[in-house]
């Protein structure tokens, strides 16, 4: 697709902006704090973060989900402020940090600013290819749908909108009012089911989401959270994203379903139709962390979806993206965007 443009500010992500905080950890770390190795958790403490600055070598790498994909997708295009960003940080210098990061990648941000608040972090503990999320919100917590008054006309110009699950932990109310707008124009929201912990302790909101949502994204682990609370009496992959795709939709179309499976095949269901992409397995020796694989697909997959792609496309991207994140420490690519 190269020499296509988007409009400026077709992409517009709204989410928790984290600082994450990245060490390779021993395996009693996550047992003593009872973590599991490959998860992603709410935690209200302070002393996993102390521990982990004294007694190991940390990364301080920008984070938060949607404000990873929406990086990345800046990266697939190339093209400055395609993607706007919205989010809550505090008044200090991991708010500034981010902002940074964000805007060197070519991310319009709109952050609403909490003065009494700090910026939220991420612990990212990683054993081997595995990395359990530690996150405490913070800032990112006191999201206001607010914001969205002063902002609408950023609201109205874009396209495409997303938002990763975890952000139903904090503004469900933002999601659905732009999610309610994207219907009413005929635009496409986009959610992501995120972690495990969302399909099960807040299928309510969740629910409420995705009945105006025309792509939900997922991986494997959360599927099947998904139809463990729904009560789907299967554990077959592609069944359970065929029914998230029957779940009733407020929108004109129909609901396209994309589950990924770490280097298994993405599961595509769209038009009613199952569709398997094979993924490119990298050798472990490759992997360095898999910390933002899956935000990288998904801005790999709106970028092409921006783009006018077909799905192949998207999915091929998306891949793309996760696969040269991978490669590297926490969601953090290349100078070079290779994708053709
Ligand atoms: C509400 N929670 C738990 C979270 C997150 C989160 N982003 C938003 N909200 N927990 C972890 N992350 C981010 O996920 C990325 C990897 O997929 C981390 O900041 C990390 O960059």
């Amino acid at each position: 697709m190269s020499g296509s443009t988007v409009s400026s500010g077709a992409i517009l992500g709204m989410g928790n902006p984290l600082l994450d905080i990245s060490a390779v950890v021993k395996p009693e770390l996550l047992a003593k704090y009872e973590l599991k190795a490959n998860d992603a958790i709410l935690y209200e403490k302070e002393d996993l973060f102390q521990e982990l600055q004294q007694d190991y070598p940390v990364e301080n790498i920008a984070g938060g989900a949607t404000q990873n994909s929406m990086r990345v997708a800046q990266w697939i295009l190339g093209q400055p402020g395609v993607c706007t960003f919205f989010g809550c940080v505090g008044q200090d210098e991991s708010g500034r940090t981010l902002e940074k990061c964000a805007q060197q990648a070519g991310v319009t941000v709109k952050y609403q600013i909490h003065a009494q608040h700090p910026t939220g972090k991420c612990a990212v503990l990683i054993t081997g290819q595995e990395r359990s999320l530690v996150t405490k919100l913070d800032a990112a917590n006191h999201f206001t749908p607010d914001h969205l008054e002063p902002n609408w006309g950023v609201v109205q110009a874009a396209q495409i909108y997303y938002s990763s699950g975890f952000f139903l932990t904090v503004s469900p109310d933002s999601m659905l009012k732009v999610a309610e707008y994207a219907v009413a124009e005929g635009k496409t929201f986009a959610m992501n089911l995120s972690a495990p912990f969302l399909p099960q302790f807040f299928s309510e909101p969740m629910l409420k989401v995705m009945a105006l949502s025309g792509l939900v994204f997922g991986n494997e682990t959360e599927a099947a959270a998904f139809a463990e609370k729904q009560g789907y009496d299967t554990k077959d992959v592609a069944e359970i994203a065929r029914k998230i795709a029957e779940i009733p939709f407020k929108g004109s179309a129909t609901r396209t379903v994309v589950i990924t499976q770490g280097s298994e095949p993405v599961i595509v269901v769209e038009n009613g139709q199952t569709q398997l992409y094979p993924v490119d397995k990298l050798s472990s020796s490759q992997i360095v962390d898999t910390n933002g694989a899956g935000d990288a697909f998904v801005g790999g997959y709106l970028a092409q979806l921006a783009l006018g792609a077909d799905t192949a496309t998207a999915v091929r991207c998306g891949n793309y993206a996760a696969k040269e994140i991978i490669q590297r420490s926490g969601c953090t690519f290349p100078e070079t965007m290779s994708f053709k």
